[in-house]
């Protein structure tokens, strides 16, 4: 089978949500002699594209998304043993966590799924992350973007304690701010001193990916 086959079979399997699939398509990849790095910008992350636009035109729906999310995953943990240090050229790198007190992270993690896919490097804090967990992160990891979710109204007010912090730590202006999450809005974001909202994964990951090109 041609590389460029091979390629269409990766896309394809993300798009049609097919875990089998994708996880022959990217063992094929590998045997072809394309790189991980090929098969995942080429390959899963065009079937994600299609994935993304098929959301926004309401053909699929949440549900899917969380589907692609675990098809993405399940080709990756294939590709990633392969992978060697340097071999993926990142366009930027994230601190993502669901803020203190919350432990939802089904939307989270389609945002990590779509942020890797894209071609960041993603330093996922996790669940429950505190102010002080995400300022070390970002003084260790020197990300160009700090990424919150938060699926609770109890536990969005967070958000604006993160960004506090980062203030008084003296790094807010070296990253950009991005919130998201279904109790949130524009206006909230704005009020809090973020620089964007993203209001469903694929408009969050756009937004990154907006600023990424502008480095
Ligand atoms: Co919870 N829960 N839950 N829950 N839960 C909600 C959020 C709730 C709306 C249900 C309801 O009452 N109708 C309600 C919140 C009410 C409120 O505050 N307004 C609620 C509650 C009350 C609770 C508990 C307090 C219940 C209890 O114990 N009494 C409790 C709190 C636990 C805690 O966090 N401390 C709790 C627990 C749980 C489970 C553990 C059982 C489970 C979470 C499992 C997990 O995440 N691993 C759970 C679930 C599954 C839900 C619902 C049903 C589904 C959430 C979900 O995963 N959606 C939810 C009701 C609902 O939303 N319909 C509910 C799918 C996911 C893909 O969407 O996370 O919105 P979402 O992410 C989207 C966008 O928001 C956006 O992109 C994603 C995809 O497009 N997005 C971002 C998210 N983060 C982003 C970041 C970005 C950009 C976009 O940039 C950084």
């Amino acid at each position: 089978m041609s590389k460029r086959e091979v390629l269409a079979r990766l896309r394809d399997a993300i798009v049609n949500l097919d875990i089998d699939g994708v996880k022959n398509a990217a063992r094929e990849a590998l045997e072809t002699g394309l790189t991980p790095y090929e098969a995942i910008m080429e390959g899963m992350a065009k079937g994600m594209e299609v994935v993304g636009q098929k959301y926004e035109a309401g053909e699929y729906f949440l549900a899917e998304l969380i589907m692609a999310g675990e098809t993405m995953k399940e080709g990756l943990s294939v590709l990633e043993p392969h992978m060697k240090a340097g071999d993926m050229k990142h366009i930027g790198r994230v601190v993502i966590g669901t803020v203190e007190g919350d432990l939802h992270d089904i939307g989270k993690n389609v945002v990590v799924t779509l942020l890797t896919a894209s071609g960041f490097e993603v330093i996922d804090l996790g669940v429950d992350v505190s102010a002080e967990k995400f300022v070390e992160a970002v003084k260790q990891y020197n990300p160009d973007i700090v990424a919150m979710s938060a699926l609770l109204t109890t536990t969005m007010v967070n958000m604006a304690k993160v960004i506090k912090a980062l203030e008084e730590a003296g790094v807010r202006s070296k990253v950009k701010v991005i919130v998201g999450g279904a109790p949130l809005t524009e206006e909230y974001a704005r009020q809090i001193g973020a620089d964007a909202y993203g209001r469903d994964a694929v408009e969050g990951v756009n937004i990154c990916k907006k600023w990424a090109s502008k480095k």
